[in-house]
């Protein structure tokens, strides 16, 4: 059923918050988009803070509630719309393989990818939330190249949504290797109409945020 409660999306262009964009487009939901200039400040307004005291994208509010963290607000999203089958149910045994993939994205994989930018090679990887790179992207690879055709299997998930992005994203910026486990799902992702969606609506924003 609907919610009868509004929601509000807090947006910017190049940002995390286009997993959510793709998200609510895979939805097929109504939302009120708010666009936040987060290079120009606006993220550190009294107001935003009040909602996201880290000043970021994305956050959601829908009606009282506000929702922050690109992999919580998709997680909330798939279960406030069970119709939508992103998400298996609270006592479905896939439930805990999902919850896994879809919190390895920002827990795992993007610290890693953080610290490959950086350069930054702890001494003792039992520090690190990823162990070490090495150890790391063959998971990845072994994951992603066992999508049957999705991550989950044969049912288009929020892991999808979510895990799709950060690998999509590493690879785009060359962080992971462009192993063919990767292109072949990234052109899976690229192919939805809702990613396709997401990215079209998006781009005159994107194109701007280039110009400035
Ligand atoms: N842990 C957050 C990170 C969100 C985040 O870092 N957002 C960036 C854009 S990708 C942002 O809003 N940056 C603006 C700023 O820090 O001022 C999530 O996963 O949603």
């Amino acid at each position: 059923m609907p919610s009868q409660r509004n929601l509000t999306f807090y947006h910017a262009v190049p940002s995390r918050s286009g997993t959510v964009h793709w998200m609510l487009q895979e939805l097929g939901i109504p939302f009120d988009v708010k666009l936040v200039d987060i290079r120009g400040g606006e993220g550190q307004t009294p107001e935003f803070l009040a909602l996201n005291p880290l000043g970021k994208v994305p956050t959601i509010t829908h009606g009282d509630t506000v929702v922050t963290e690109a992999a919580a607000i998709c997680c909330y999203l798939a279960d406030l719309y069970p119709e939508a089958g992103l998400a298996p149910a609270l006592d479905d045994p896939k439930r805990g393989e999902y919850l896994r993939w879809l919190f390895f994205s920002p827990s795992t994989i993007e610290p890693a990818m953080i610290d490959r930018v950086r350069q930054y090679t702890a001494e003792d990887s039992s520090q690190n939330s990823y162990r070490d790179w090495e150890t790391l992207v063959p998971i990845l690879v072994d994951f992603v190249g066992k999508a049957d055709p999705w991550l989950m299997g044969k049912s288009f998930t929020t892991v999808d949504v979510v895990f799709g992005s950060t690998i999509r994203f590493g690879c785009m910026f060359g962080i992971l290797p462009k192993y063919p486990e990767f292109e072949t799902y990234i052109a899976r992702i690229d192919a939805r109409p809702a990613y396709q969606r997401a990215q079209e609506l998006d781009a005159p924003h994107f194109a701007a945020a280039m110009a400035g």
